[in-house]
């Protein structure tokens, strides 16, 4: 197979670290990995296997001989720059919300639709985090019964807000044992004034605040729902939360299906699906917890029970590495299949 060159642009944060981390670990063909980032990080050298690269700054002329370039810089670098790399003959893989609502732009989770892929322009966009740890969830259950209804609260690590979000963690606890008074300075949104702490806290919100009261990231989980699916007939309804949790995101998923779907008949779609593995047995207190799903590419699905008091109704519990399946693998399983339709390079 030919060796295609390999950009990452962001290659400094929680998802370029995973990205380089998952290209050698699925032996992804990579001829040239040219590691991108702001003007701070340049000239610094990352290890990657045996070799060390030296970080450059992200460019609009950075782009000349890549085949595939994966962004995580933010939107706006995004915007920026994703189309000078497709200037320069690459396939974009896109991992902000810049594009994702462009319907010129294919939204894509594999294992829901991946000849979607097929069609892009130069762009393709990777869903948000929370969307795509549902998606993977509920799509088995969707193809066999329909999903007309969804209500989802997500109980978000805060990785998902990047490195810095870790650090602040991390910092609140060791403030915390050492008695001193910490300051919050990163979550729940770096760019606004007002912060709250994380440790021994829950906070309702993630991402800005947009129309109706909903939050930019309860939003993304709609409209990302309804153009991944293709239908945007099913009503959904979500609540983001962060919580002190350092990685993997969990979400309680309550469904209601056009055709009723027992359990059992749930369970076992779940079984079978790809890139799913159920972890569910009350009686042994086995459900997937973030600690569990931290470093896998499944999303894990357990407490899969019925909704007493509606007849199509049913309750599950979804937990996903969204470094991993919620954003850099993801991106790389789009072009490995890219890659095995012949469709890259
Ligand atoms: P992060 O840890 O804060 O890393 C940000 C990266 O972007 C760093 O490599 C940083 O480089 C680079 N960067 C910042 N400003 C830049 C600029 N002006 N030009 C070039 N590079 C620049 O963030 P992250 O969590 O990896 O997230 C990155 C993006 O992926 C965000 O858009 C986020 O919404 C999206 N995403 C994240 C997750 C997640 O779970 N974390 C999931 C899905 C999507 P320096 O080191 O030089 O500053
Ligand atoms: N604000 O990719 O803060 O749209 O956890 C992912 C994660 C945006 C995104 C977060 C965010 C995205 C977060």
């Amino acid at each position: 197979m030919k060796a295609l060159n390999v950009a990452i642009v962001g290659a400094t944060g929680a998802v370029g670290e995973e990205l380089i981390k998952i290209l050698q670990e699925r032996r992804f063909p990579v001829g040239e990995l040219r590691l991108l980032a702001s003007r701070r990080s340049a000239g610094r050298r990352v290890k990657v296997g045996s070799d060390e690269i030296e970080v450059q700054a992200a460019s609009a002329d950075a782009f000349r001989g890549i085949d595939v370039a994966f962004f995580s810089a933010g939107g706006s670098v995004s915007k920026a720059l994703a189309p000078e790399a497709v200037k320069a003959g690459a396939v974009v893989i896109d991992n902000t919300s810049a594009f994702r609502m462009d319907p010129s732009v294919p939204l894509v989770v594999p294992e829901v639709n991946p000849q979607a892929a097929l069609k892009h322009q130069g762009i393709i966009a990777n869903p948000n985090c929370s969307t795509i740890i549902m998606l993977v969830a509920l799509n088995p259950l969707h193809q066999a019964a329909r999903v007309r209804r969804v209500v989802v609260s997500t109980y978000q690590a805060v990785s998902g807000a990047g490195m810095k979000a870790m650090e602040e963690l991390l910092q609140q606890v060791r403030d915390y044992a050492a008695g001193r008074q910490s300051e919050a300075r990163v979550l729940p949104v770096a760019a606004l004034d007002r912060h709250y702490p994380i440790l021994f806290n829950v906070i309702p919100q993630v991402d800005v605040f947009d129309e109706a009261g909903y939050t930019r990231e309860e939003w993304k989980m709609v409209r990302e729902t309804h153009k991944i699916f293709g239908d945007s007939t099913i009503g959904i309804t979500a609540t983001t939360v962060r919580v002190p949790v350092l990685r993997s995101h969990a979400e309680s998923i309550y469904i209601e299906t056009e055709r009723r779907l027992t359990v059992e008949e749930a369970r076992s779609l779940l079984s079978e699906a790809p890139g799913v593995a159920v972890m569910d047995d009350p009686a042994q207190q086995l459900y997937p917890m973030p600690l569990d799903a931290a470093g896998r590419d499944e999303v894990f699905v357990g407490r899969i029970r019925p909704d007493l008091a509606v007849e199509n109704g049913l309750n599950l519990w979804a937990v996903g590495d969204q470094i991993r399946k919620g954003a850099a693998l993801n991106a790389i399983q789009i072009a490995e299949y890219l890659l095995s339709e012949g469709a890259l390079g």
